[in-house]
């Protein structure tokens, strides 16, 4: 019983980790990379961007239909960003090029 229930908990786990579509999922950024490197949400749902770092980040995008710029994120700090067109939307940090992650937006 108890074994049966360990192995039902980690596919549930793996479900949510192959980008599932969540109400709102948050975005880690911690040693100067995203915690995803893509996640897929709905048209009009939010992504939680939260900067767990010890260094300001400044995410972006500047893919058609989702442009936005968060401008300094200090440490600590979190911000919701909307997503309002379906396509593939690609973020970055314009501080850091190796900070980069792709939202798939869908209808
Ligand atoms: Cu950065």
């Amino acid at each position: 019983m108890y074994r049966s229930r360990t192995i039902l908990a980690c596919t549930v786990l793996a479900g949510l980790s192959t980008g599932a579509v969540a109400a709102t999922q948050v975005i880690h950024q911690q040693g100067r990379l995203f915690s995803s490197e893509s996640v897929t949400v709905k048209k009009g749902d939010a992504l939680t961007f939260l900067n767990d770092d010890t260094i300001p980040h400044n995410i972006m995008s500047t893919s058609k239909g989702n442009e936005f710029n968060l401008g300094s994120q200090q440490p600590g700090a979190s911000t919701d960003v909307t997503f309002k067109e379906s396509g593939d939307v690609t973020v970055i940090c314009a501080i850091h090029p190796r900070m980069k992650m792709s939202v798939k937006v869908v209808d």
